[in-house]
């Protein structure tokens, strides 16, 4: 896989694609533009004629396919790049859909030089110039028909992106930390007081409504720390797209998860239903480990806390809000981290990468973080 592919959302590499009117309306121009041949030598009018028309089948042949071609091969190869972006064409839209439509446009650029071929044949075959005009007419109106089946597929994939666009980059490289709960637990807020990321805090639950992802400095390395859109305690299938998001980061992207519970009056959901939520995405992902949190303890009387320790099984209390009781969880996660760098073999490269020389062991084989 490229760098690029590793470090950055890959449907960000697609700049403009062009709608199929707009294709069409372009080409058509810059044919209409071709006044004269580009042939000096004397020729009869004629010949001037063909040539002519031949240069204004090649102008329209090369902008229409130019254009198409362009759409493919912006366009991330969706087998390869990371599940994480596969899952989310698939909310957005379909892995399998995607491969089809860049494949029918492939096929209509080749019908257009194939088109090219048999007209050019006939401009050819012809010294009578009104059969030469009809020649060219007909091919304008054979590659306006074929263009413009491709109009639904182009319509689909300028929605697809859109979307897609706008996932922030997750770099692959790096271990990820995906903060998830109910909604308005205050997973924003602790992305802010852990991490350069800023996500939107609302008093309102469902605030976040997109993966936001910051970035924190565990000493011997970088690690990517992800904002999640609040999840209720239902099944799958009744999820929102903005839900199924946060599910798929903490299916294909976490290394670690941090589960944070609310127990204060304005809780969004019951403690009963925080706590099988978390069953569930436990059960779905298990072999991620997972911390579990409670915030907003300035909320609570210290008898609540303790019921709420009871409840909920969690390692950490704190407030996000005033920026209590945070370097527990921190240390907890910096710890986890080395570990990973130690044991994970997705991080061999980036181990050796963002550790600095001096904690890089002589050898190869002994190679640990040990300082
Ligand atoms: N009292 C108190 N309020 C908090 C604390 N942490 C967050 N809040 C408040 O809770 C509300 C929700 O905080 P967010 O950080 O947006 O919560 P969230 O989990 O990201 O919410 P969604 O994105 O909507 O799921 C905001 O009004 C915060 O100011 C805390 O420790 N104590
Ligand atoms: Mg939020």
């Amino acid at each position: 896989m490229k760098k690029d592919l590793k470090t950055r959302n890959p449907f960000r590499r697609v700049t403009y694609i062009s709608p199929i009117n707009e294709i069409i309306d372009n080409a058509f121009q810059q044919s209409q533009a071709v006044r004269r041949t580009r042939i000096k030598k004397r020729i009869s009018r004629e010949q001037k004629l063909s040539f002519l028309e031949k240069d204004r089948i090649v102008t329209l042949t090369y902008e229409l396919t130019r254009k198409i071609d362009s759409i493919i091969d912006q366009f991330p190869w969706v087998e390869t790049i990371h599940p994480f972006y596969q899952e989310l064409c698939n909310l957005v839209g379909s892995v399998d859909k995607i491969k089809q439509v860049l494949g029918r446009l492939k096929g209509i650029s080749n019908q257009l030089h194939e088109i090219e071929r048999e007209q050019l044949q006939k401009l050819n075959d012809t010294n009578h110039p009104n059969v030469m005009a009809s020649v060219r007419k007909e091919t304008g109106g054979r590659y306006v028909s074929l263009v413009k089946k491709a109009q639904g597929d182009v319509k689909y994939l300028i929605r697809i992106v859109k979307k897609l666009k706008s996932v922030p980059d997750f770099n692959t490289t790096l271990p990820t930390i995906v903060i998830a709960g109910a909604p308005n637990v205050g997973k924003s807020s602790l992305v802010r007081c852990i991490s350069s990321g800023s996500p939107e805090v609302g008093e309102y639950p469902f605030t976040t409504k997109q993966i936001v992802f910051g970035h924190a400095n565990f000493g011997l390395t970088l690690v990517q720390i992800v904002d999640t859109p609040g999840l209720l305690d239902r099944p799958f299938d009744e999820r929102s797209l903005i839900e199924r998001q946060s599910i798929a980061s903490i299916k294909h992207i976490s290394d670690v998860i941090v589960y944070m519970f609310d127990y204060s009056k304005n809780s969004e959901l019951s403690a009963k239903e925080q706590n099988h939520l978390l069953e569930d995405i436990s059960n779905e992902f298990c072999d991620t480990p997972t911390i579990r949190v409670l915030n907003k303890v300035d909320l609570l009387t210290n008898e609540e806390i303790t019921k709420a320790k009871a409840e909920f099984n969690t390692e950490f209390h704190m407030s996000t809000l005033e920026d209590k009781g945070l370097e527990g969880l921190v240390e907890a996660l910096k710890t986890m981290v080395l570990t990973m760098l130690e044991t994970k073999e997705k991080f061999k490269d980036v181990a050796k990468l963002s550790i600095s020389e001096e904690f890089l062991p002589q050898e190869e084989e002994d190679f640990s973080y040990d300082i």
